[in-house]
């Protein structure tokens, strides 16, 4: 702003020989980027604004990227791997009633159709983790190719994403 273009104060306006410059009380001392008159500098300080703009627009991808990543923790653990279908019945269990309700389901119930066409995933720590697609592919080969009849362990190795696990390896146990 041209300060010796400003004539005098009224309230929270310069009154100016062109126009009249609005500026917040707050940032009445500031160098404001409020004004409304465009001028040569004025119109460097849009370039100003443009840059921050798309500073703050990198800055967010940043997050964005920081937050997606966080979003899919790597994970390794060791369970219980059971059908969604069963498992429904039991994710609010005490960990240790879901842990007992896991090692005892049986490898024939996991099999049935129902419990296939469900997908499967693992109870750990007491903890229910459902699989993705691959998981459940991974699932059904191990169920199938076990000799236990139940407490059947397994280790799975993958991301949590959204409370699913991406599964990337899942291997017996015990
Ligand atoms: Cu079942």
């Amino acid at each position: 702003m041209k300060k010796e273009t400003a004539v005098k104060w009224v309230g929270d306006r310069y009154i100016t020989a062109r126009k009249v410059l609005i500026v917040p009380c707050d940032e009445r001392h500031n160098d404001d980027d409020h004004g409304i008159v465009m001028d040569d500098n004025n119109y460097l300080k849009e370039l100003d604004i443009m840059k921050r703009a798309i500073a703050l627009s990198l800055l967010a991808i940043g997050l964005i990227a920081v937050s997606t990543v966080r979003a899919h923790e790597k994970v390794k653990l060791t369970g219980y791997v059971v059908d969604v279908v069963c498992a429904a019945d039991h994710t609010k269990d005490s960990p240790e009633d879901a842990t007992k309700f896991a090692a005892e389901h049986t490898k024939e119930c996991a099999l049935m159709e129902e419990c296939v066409k469900g997908g499967y995933g693992i109870i750990a720590d007491g903890k229910w983790y459902p699989f993705d697609a691959k998981g459940n592919t991974l699932a059904k080969a191990l169920f199938e190719k076990t000799a236990k009849k139940d407490h059947i362990k397994a280790t799975v190795e993958g991301m949590k994403h959204e409370g699913k696990i991406l599964v990337e390896k899942l291997t017996d146990a015990e």
